[in-house]
């Protein structure tokens, strides 16, 4: 497709990435607490699109949405060992109130489960009570070390999107995990955001789970982004909080559990995946303005114009389009086109003089900035329509470019290579032991992703682990990552 270029976008990305949430503006880096940021009136709205579109998959698979405190006593963070031992050096602790010395000293949470699962304990008593799904959006804190990225690596992920479920059996837990990774396959389809899922190896589980189910997007710059995560929590927490339910016959069990999560890493990926060189490019069902009508207006009759535009817009408007008239005086209407473009608007629409005589106005598509004209009439029709393709194109786009990022390698020398010169994911064999995998990850100076989470089972009979040269069980991906 020839459109706009994409040339700063790859070729220096972490910088475009900067000049785009703080331009357009949606996110302020500002602020003097490292590892914070503020979200601007655009960018709120953004958030909240993508938060809408979160909250409604969660609901249709019967997801209540709750509210947890934030203070968690140490007693509580520290009650599951593998949990703890993880996020100990991560956490913020509140130690006093004004100048008293608290009691017991209070986390900021870092995620909720020690926060939740007390509270589960005192929920479920019955089979009856299960299976329990809820989940909340809040801010949570970590005290990470490695560099700080706006949106991308936080102290504070403002957008903390966590869900937590319990089950009677560990059949249905497992049941839950698939449908976490299915709801959150259909989010990320919505948001056109192009996933890898993997199943992390052993050493990479979040703190406390059996196994980790992560989705991996591939950034400009070929390095990797974990966008989500999905857990099999098995009874770990459920012994630690001591959750059971009273089974039919009468014996207690403890429950089964999964958490699934996503930050507004999420949307740093939307922004990064889709952008060109103009800025934000934006898939219609988020974007916070859809369309913007430019009066075009040289001497003569602008007030015409004006009043053609002001009817365009209500026409859309009323078709339930968002749409916005940019009316400013003072500015050209390449100016204007600037500005808008980096907003990722997905259609602009242009009328001038030569519209109103013919019945007409121009649409210009903000993926590929092509043109075309249309009768003011059907101009809402148009516009939908434009959206359609733009969607599709913007799924199409990044999905393409992603897998010219994922390449096989089957040596060791291929596989660093491969990472050196063009970054992105490197699919290898490997015969499934840890030492063979952290031995790789050395070797190639790479993160494992861990193995595809859609072909667990078997590979090819004469597949050769990439290391040790024995039978290879497993495919397995490697990544620079963020
Ligand atoms: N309780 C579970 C759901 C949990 O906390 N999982 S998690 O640690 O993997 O976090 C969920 C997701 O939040 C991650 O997949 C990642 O996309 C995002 N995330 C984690 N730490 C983050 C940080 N410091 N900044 C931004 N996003 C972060
Ligand atoms: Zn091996």
């Amino acid at each position: 497709m020839a459109g706009p270029e994409r040339k700063v976008w790859s070729e220096n990305y972490s910088e475009w990435f900067h000049k785009v949430i703080s331009e357009t503006p949606i996110y302020d880096t500002r602020y003097p607490v490292k590892g914070t940021g503020i979200w601007t009136p655009f960018g709120f709205r953004l958030r909240s699109s993508v938060l809408n579109i979160i909250r409604e998959e969660l609901e249709r698979t019967g997801h209540d949405e709750v509210l947890f405190p934030q203070l968690i006593p140490d007693y509580l963070l520290s009650r599951e060992s593998e949990h703890i031992r993880n996020f100990e050096d991560e956490v913020y602790w509140v130690t006093h109130g004004g100048k008293t010395p608290l009691d017991v000293k209070l986390a900021l949470r870092p995620t909720s489960e020690t926060a939740m699962y007390p509270i589960f304990k005192l929920w479920i008593n019955a089979y009856s009570d299960l299976p329990l799904k809820i989940f909340q959006v809040v801010s949570v804190f970590r005290y990470e070390t490695k560099a700080t990225r706006p949106m991308i690596r936080v102290r504070e992920v403002s957008t903390f999107k966590e869900a937590h479920t319990a089950h009677a059996t560990r059949e249905e837990a497992e049941e839950q995990v698939r449908t976490g990774v299915e709801v959150y396959s259909r989010i990320f389809g919505e948001l056109k955001i192009p996933f890898l899922r993997s199943v992390r190896p052993d050493w990479d589980k979040f703190p406390g789970a059996e196994r980790s189910v992560a989705f991996d997007t591939i950034m400009p710059d070929g390095k990797v982004l974990q966008i989500g995560t999905v857990h099999f929590l098995g009874q770990n927490f459920s012994k630690a909080f001591d959750i059971k339910y009273m089974t039919k016959e009468g014996g207690y069990e403890h429950v089964w559990q999964t958490c699934y999560g996503i930050s507004e890493r999420a949307i740093a990926a939307l922004i990064s995946v889709h952008g060109d060189d103009r800025g934000l490019v934006l898939p219609s069902n988020i974007a916070p303005v859809q369309v913007v009508v430019i009066p075009i207006v040289y001497k003569g009759r602008e007030e015409e114009v004006l009043k053609a535009c002001v009817g365009a817009r209500d026409a859309l408007q009323s078709a339930g389009i968002r749409a916005a008239l940019d009316n400013r005086r003072d500015l050209t209407p390449g100016n204007k086109y600037y500005s808008w473009e980096m907003k990722g608007v997905p259609v602009r629409v242009e009328i001038g003089p030569r519209d109103l005589d013919a019945g007409t106005a121009v649409i210009v598509r903000r993926d590929s900035l092509k043109k075309v004209q249309v009768q003011i009439g059907s101009l809402a029709e148009a516009v939908k329509e434009a959206f359609r393709e733009i969607d599709l194109e913007l799924g199409r786009r990044s999905r393409d470019w992603m897998e010219t990022k994922v390449r096989k390698a089957s040596s060791i020398d291929e596989a660093k290579e491969e990472l050196d010169r063009r970054g992105g994911v490197v699919e290898m064999f490997w015969c499934g032991r840890a030492s063979c995998g952290q031995e790789l990850e050395k070797a190639i100076d790479a993160r494992i992703l861990g193995t595809p989470y859609e072909d667990e089972i078997a590979v090819g009979q004469d597949a050769k682990c990439i290391l040790c040269g024995e039978v290879a069980l497993k495919k397995i991906r490697a990544a620079r990552s963020y």
